[in-house]
């Protein structure tokens, strides 16, 4: 059996202790659990960029870690990646900015990130890398040498070619990406936006099995997309409905109807329309008014980076203002808050949610959307109101599908999911419970290294042969 080895920017076993937010890990989380490597940044700020990586062991997992100095902390995590490819990629041209430094530092660190793992590589490891952080990762271990299988799994979107040729560069990241053996996505729509930018950027046309050129380069994309353990996940809200915090939660509702948000608290998730749109609720639908509150768990991320700075102050701003307009000294209609709250919480909290509320304005897949839908008793369920921007959308059509822009269209759909008749709710559930049950964190482990042992796999991919022009001179 090949050895795994997983590189991703944050190591999740080395973070700070208490509860994390984001999906990368969760989806992850399934796919060592037979033992493996998993590589990144420490999360720590050190006087130099590490050479050599620190290793320790979680369980059957070895870690392996390396430094950032400040400067590559700034350039490559805050600049490049958050600054500029993250506004990028989620639709955001407005928001991107471009520094010639900042992307060569993006280059450099990678080569750091590869010139750490090189050694730690055995003849027959698998390596599998993740997200925008590192697509150069591959070119720079084929730089040193290394001839294992590389693949590489995108979180976020990807963009039709109009919106990439925004990127100065755009070429030579496409054709970095194309180094890869295979290259994961979470949706047909981001695969196909893959294809597109292929053609236009490498003028390379897409022919399945097709060769092209002399020194070629199999290629295979997949569409797969992530999920969760939506069983473990539905026993683990089962259990925490029973919890003493859960309980808490529910005596403070006094039979009122509870609308549940959880997210980063990032500007792909379209926080300041869904709060426009709760307002909208109260002043639209006045029988809503002292029978429904709203909770926003909000856990604050990238507080280096300025626009997630004027974004809370804008949240701050605009809870204030709904509240000061609705409630009533016996009603808080908004409840909000900006810290993480443990996994086992979230369970009990979803299940006591009359509504899901999962509106970004664009969004790679949204593991929030499974989770709600898991945590659902499946007796009496909660509706799930959903954008049609988040990659969960293509699978899950049974929601009430919202456009997130739009703050009266998430008012209507707020007022439909809590008047829903409950046979509704059930026969919507049945069929959302039973299609997260399908593609779950361990299907997508299985698909995407299927794909990379170059087996067929479960998801629906192309396979291509990539010559890039670029590399031709
Ligand atoms: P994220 O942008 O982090 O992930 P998401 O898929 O919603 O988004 O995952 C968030 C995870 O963190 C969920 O498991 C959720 O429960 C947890 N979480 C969110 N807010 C929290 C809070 N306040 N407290 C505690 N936990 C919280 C990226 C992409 C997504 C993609 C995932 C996985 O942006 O599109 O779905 O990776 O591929």
């Amino acid at each position: 059996m090949a050895r795994i080895v997983i590189v991703s920017n944050r190591i999740p076993a080395t973070s700070p202790k208490g509860p994390q937010a984001g999906g990368l890990a969760i989806g992850l989380k399934d796919c060592l659990k037979d033992g493996g490597l998993w590589f990144g940044w420490s999360g720590d700020i050190s006087a130099q960029t590490s050479t050599d990586a620190k290793i320790s062991h979680t369980g059957k997992i070895d870690v392996a870690t390396i430094d950032l100095s400040r400067e590559d902390y700034k350039k490559f995590y805050v600049g490049y990646s958050n600054s500029t490819l993250w506004p990028l990629l989620h639709f955001q041209p407005g928001l991107v900015e471009f520094d010639r430094a900042q992307f060569e530092t993006y280059l450099s660190v990678n080569h750091a990130f590869a010139r750490a793992l090189a050694p730690l590589i055995q003849p027959s490891d698998i390596i599998w890398a993740h997200d925008y952080h590192l697509i150069p990762l591959a070119c720079s271990l084929r730089a040193l040498g290394v001839k294992n299988r590389i693949g590489f799994f995108l979180h976020v979107p990807f963009v039709p070619a109009s919106l990439l040729s925004v990127l100065p560069r755009a070429d030579k990241l496409m054709h970095m990406l194309c180094t890869y053996d295979v290259v994961g996505f979470q949706t047909h729509q981001h695969l196909r936006d893959f294809e597109d930018c292929v053609r236009n950027f490498l003028n390379v046309p897409i022919e399945p099995d097709a060769s092209i050129g002399i020194d070629n380069h199999p290629l295979r994309a997949i569409a797969t997309p992530i999920g969760i353990d939506a069983r473990a996940f539905a026993r683990q809200a089962k259990r925490s409905a029973q919890s003493r915090v859960t309980k808490r939660l529910e005596e403070s509702m006094v039979g009122r109807a509870l609308i549940i948000g959880v997210d980063r608290l990032d500007y792909s998730k379209g926080l300041p329309n869904r709060f426009e749109a709760f307002g909208r609720l109260l002043d639209r639908f006045s029988e809503h008014r002292l029978k429904v509150s709203y909770l926003q768990v909000a856990a604050r991320s990238r507080e280096d980076v300025a626009e997630y700075q004027r974004l809370k102050r804008d949240l701050d701003r605009r809870a204030g203002e709904i509240n000061g307009r609705h409630a009533e000294f016996d009603w808080v209609p908004l409840r909000y808050i900006t810290r993480a709250v443990s996994r086992a919480t979230l369970a009990g909290f979803y299940r006591k949610a009359r509504v899901g509320l999962v509106t970004p304005l664009w969004d790679g897949m949204n593991l929030v959307a499974k989770e709600y839908v898991a945590a659902q008793d499946p007796d009496d369920p909660g509706v799930l109101v959903l954008s049609r921007f988040a990659g969960a959308a293509e699978e899950l059509t049974e929601a009430i599908i919202v456009n997130p822009l739009d703050s009266d269209e998430i008012a209507e759909a707020l007022h439909q999911a809590l008047t829903m008749p409950r046979a509704e709710r059930k026969a919507r559930h049945e069929k959302l419970f039973e299609k997260i049950c399908r593609t779950t964190a361990a299907s997508f482990c299985r698909d995407f290294i299927s794909a990379l042992l170059g087996e067929s796999c479960g998801a629906d991919h192309i396979t291509t042969t990539l010559v890039p022009t670029a590399t031709r001179s």
